[in-house]
């Protein structure tokens, strides 16, 4: 099979190309992604030889559709993926996320290619605090920031082009990756990081907020899950009941470090800021089978502390950076 996976110099396109090297001799992959900040050859360094590496746009409409003319299948993860930079400026959120899966949509539908769309549980807004309600793939959606419009936006791209041209494409909506990778402008790559320099934590104002995390590697299993099972035209919802307050998350690395429970600092908020999210993977493990592998979150965590320990010649070049982007906003 010839696998072309948008985005896989990035963190969970990476992991899904590291996996598939790993799990799929059979497949042939080339990898298009434009290598952004976000993008780093080097996460591709282990499987260098058995992937082919092409630097570009997915907007580029012409190397588009010579790479998915010779594509079996297309894994679609190549986005802007920061909600926070999306605040500071949305017009490449507007460019690779709307304009850029719109030039993949038109090529696939020409060349009659499978296509797998990536996407996020964040199109579907927030939910309370309070409560056990979870999405589902009839939630309405209601995204809150530039970056999960976008996301919203290209969801329902792919969704008319399967019924407006019959292009053969699933969808999944994921809720949040942790693992090794993570770009150091998340959440907890940002924390783990900051605790090997020794400094403290930093919860966006009271850290109530609720994500539900998934280890990378039990959401690229389910993407595979969806390639080989999925029926084509639907959405599934990717989840592994891994609902964690952020102070929580801050308070299980406080401990993997060895650190005081309240060794961290509250800094400002940020605009707009989702509540809480929650999938219902029901439909993903009934229908398909799928099961997630890594659900010990505190052993998840430990592991990931683990990797940025053993790869700071990944992240250090970046930390001063990222760190004075959120400087200038008091994060
Ligand atoms: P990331 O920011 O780590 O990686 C994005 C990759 O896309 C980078 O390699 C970047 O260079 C590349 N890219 C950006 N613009 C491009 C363009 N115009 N052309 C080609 N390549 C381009 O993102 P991630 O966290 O790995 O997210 C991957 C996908 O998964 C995204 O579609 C995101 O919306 C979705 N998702 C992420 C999460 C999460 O928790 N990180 C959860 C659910 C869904
Ligand atoms: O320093 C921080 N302190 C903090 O409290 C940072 C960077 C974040 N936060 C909070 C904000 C969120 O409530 O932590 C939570 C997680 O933040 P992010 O890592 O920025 O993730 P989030 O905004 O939830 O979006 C992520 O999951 C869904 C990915 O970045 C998206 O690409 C994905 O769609």
């Amino acid at each position: 099979m010839r696998v072309l996976v948008t985005g896989g110099a990035g963190f969970i396109g990476a992991n899904f190309v590291h996996q598939t090297v790993r799990t799929r001799p059979d497949a042939r992959v080339t990898v298009l992604d434009a290598l952004t900040y976000a993008g780093d050859r080097s996460s591709l360094a282990p499987v260098a030889d058995q992937v082919e590496l092409v630097e570009g746009s997915i907007a580029d409409a012409d190397l588009v559709d010579r790479l998915v003319a010779d594509a079996d299948v297309v894994v679609h993860f190549a986005a802007e993926s920061h909600n926070d930079n999306s605040l500071g400026d949305p017009s490449p959120f507007v460019q690779t996320n709307l304009v850029g899966t719109y030039t993949l949509l038109e090529a696939a539908r020409r060349h009659d290619v499978r296509f797998h769309h990536i996407s996020t549980d964040e199109v579907y807004g927030d939910l309370p605090l309070e409560g056990d309600e979870k999405f589902t793939p009839t939630t309405p959606y209601n995204p809150s920031s530039p970056y999960s419009s976008t996301k919203a936006g290209s969801d329902l791209l792919v969704r008319a082009w399967v019924r407006s041209f019959g292009l053969r494409a699933t969808i999944s909506n994921c809720s949040n990756n942790y693992g090794p990778y993570q770009h150091i402008e998340k959440f907890i790559p940002r924390q783990i990081t900051n605790l090997i320099d020794g400094v403290r934590p930093r919860l966006y104002g009271a850290g109530l907020n609720v994500r539900d995390w998934i280890h990378v590697e039990d959401h690229n299993t389910a993407v595979w899950a969806i390639i080989d099972r999925g029926t084509i035209g639907e959405t599934y919802l990717i989840g592994a009941d891994g609902e964690t307050s952020n102070l929580d998350v801050v308070r299980t690395l406080l401990g993997v470090f060895g650190r005081e429970a309240d060794d961290f600092d509250h800094v400002a908020d940020r605009p707009g800021h989702d509540l809480r999210y929650a999938i219902d993977a029901s439909k993903l493990r009934d229908e398909l089978g799928w099961t997630p592998r890594y659900t010990d979150f505190a052993a998840g965590l430990a592991a990931t502390v683990d990797w940025y320990r053993a790869n700071e010649d990944w992240w250090r070049p970046h930390k001063a950076a990222v760190e004075a982007k959120y400087a200038a906003t008091g994060q």
